[in-house]
């Protein structure tokens, strides 16, 4: 492989060039007319506009970016997190033009694309599953003999959806009938399927997942565990590795179900096997993405591994150089979100210019990022300014060091998650490890944040301007600053 097309944009096509440039492997970027001047169009080492900033006329143009590549002589692409990246008719694509997806089969994106095939698929391996309706729901009638039979609350899913989307609380039997319709109109319109099946509902679940690289050779590792139980609206705000509830026995446990999901379906490549885990600690099944996630890197921290060079070199049709024993974890990561997102005002998207931009720097510190204090962040795409990565020799060590680089990051311009994400990192119920996927919804209210940041504070003491904020822990951080201020000052002239 000597030229690699990147069809995504920001810091995942950034962070996918870094790896390929190390392999010595040359870059091409597509980027829309919003991207003109990013990072990761300067840094690749061919660059072709694709279109309009909307996704449905550039990144998600899959014909047009396919006839780029033919074009530039480019032999593999990679298709990073979001847009084509589980898009089993892209890659299809891509392999019939002669060029090499980097990531797994057509055939096992249908596979584990949808629900029902996917549990199908993993019920050949016995991997435990939450008890529920035995595939799809064929109509009413057996819907309310498998709700009796699973008992309440349980959740009606759509076999299409994913992340939430198409899925049903129902509390009561009486509610069966209309739930199942509201379920299935919605699966239709969203995904122009109705597959709908049961599953009880689990309460206060934790979503732990196991990362999993397998080769075209049959090899299959698992790369240790994620827990990414808090969320937001099914949006992951901070991800850790390893997760301080499992045992070894567990982790070995879970990690071998997922390398039997990956063998159900043949995958091939970086791919990620989701689990819910119980109060009990039983786990569960839920479904497979087959592509490199959002929070990868807290799984490279932990195991040393770089894991866009493991999906180049599978592509490539190397064997895993690696087996299951070899691998250890090393210390703790931990990863926050930097959103451009008013924690104080219901997170909703803040977009706007970058004034300030500097990024925490020191040990133990990454910032996978694709923007330049001064840019703009478009509002065309997913409001993710950067991924802010610690590794530390335990968690504690892990949670101090986010903290510290939480602190050192300056960003003005646009509301961001980062002191929500202090927040989380601080309370309780997060350091004791003794929370789950509804640690948001239990213990934040945005009163809890602070009503203007330290910096915000800072610039507003500068330019003398008190009134922009009566908040009186804003007024004597003011005075404090004005206070050391002046002794600098008075110190200067002593001098
Ligand atoms: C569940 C569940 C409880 N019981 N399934 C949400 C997204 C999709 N991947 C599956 N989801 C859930 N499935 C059963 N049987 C609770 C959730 C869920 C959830 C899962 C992981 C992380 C955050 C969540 C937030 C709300 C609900």
């Amino acid at each position: 492989m000597k030229k690699i097309l990147v069809a995504n944009r920001g810091e995942i096509a950034l962070r996918v060039m870094r790896s390929a440039k190390e392999m010595g492997i040359k870059t091409v970027a597509v980027f829309s007319e919003a991207d003109r001047n990013a990072l990761f169009v300067r840094y690749a080492d061919e660059a072709v506009c694709i279109g309009p900033p909307p996704s449905n006329q550039s990144y998600l143009l899959g014909d047009k970016i396919i006839e780029v590549a033919k074009k530039l002589g480019v032999d593999g692409i990679h298709p990073g997190y979001g847009f084509l990246s589980e898009n089993a008719g892209f890659a299809a694509a891509v392999k019939k033009a002669g060029i090499t997806f980097i990531g797994p089969s057509p055939e096992a994106m249908d596979v584990m694309g949808d629900k029902l095939s996917a549990k199908a698929a993993a019920k050949k391996f016995n991997v435990p599953m939450v008890p529920g309706s035995e595939g799809l729901l064929k109509d009413l009638k057996e819907a309310i003999s498998v709700a009796k039979a699973t008992g309440f609350p349980l959740l009606i899913k759509a076999s299409a959806g994913g992340g939430g989307k198409g899925m049903r609380l129902v509390e009561r039997i009486e509610d069966v009938e209309e739930q199942m319709k509201m379920a299935m109109s919605e699966a239709k319109s969203a995904f122009g399927d109705d597959s709908v099946f049961i599953e009880k509902f689990v309460s206060g679940p934790r979503h732990i997942e196991i990362q999993i690289m397998a080769d075209n050779h049959g090899n299959v590792v698992y790369l240790f565990e994620r827990e990414c139980s808090i969320q937001r609206r099914h949006q992951k705000v901070i991800e850790e590795a390893p997760s301080s509830v499992l045992t070894p026995e567990l982790r070995k446990q879970m990690g071998e179900c997922a390398v039997d999901v990956a063998k159900a379906c043949n995958y091939s490549g970086a791919g990620t096997v989701e689990f819910l885990v119980d109060d009990t600690m039983k786990f569960y099944f839920l479904e497979m993405n087959t592509r490199l996630q959002v929070e990868h890197p807290v799984t490279e921290m932990i195991s040393g591994l770089d894991l866009v060079k493991e999906q180049i070199r599978v592509a490539r049709g190397e064997k895993l150089s690696y087996k299951q024993e070899d691998l250890k974890i090393n210390g703790h990561a931990i990863e926050v979100r930097v959103c451009a997102e008013d924690p104080k005002n219901n997170f909703l998207p803040d977009i706007g210019k970058l004034v300030t931009y500097r990024t925490p720097k020191g040990t133990g510190v990454r910032v996978d990022d694709g923007f330049e204090e001064g840019m703009d962040i478009p509002i065309f795409y997913d409001p993710l300014i950067a991924k802010l990565i610690v590794h530390g020799k335990d968690r504690e060590e892990a949670i101090e060091r986010m903290l510290r680089a939480i602190d050192e990051y300056q960003i003005t311009g646009v509301s961001t998650t980062l002191q929500f994400c202090s927040f989380v990192l601080k309370h309780k119920a997060f350091t004791s490890g003794k929370f789950d996927t509804n640690f948001i919804k239990n213990y934040f209210k945005p009163e809890m944040l602070d009503t203007s940041t330290k910096q915000e504070a800072e610039i507003a003491a500068l330019f003398g301007s008190i009134f922009v904020n009566k908040d009186a822990k804003v007024v004597k951080q003011h005075n404090n600053f004005e206070e050391a201020q002046r002794s600098k000052w008075k110190t200067n002239r002593i001098q």
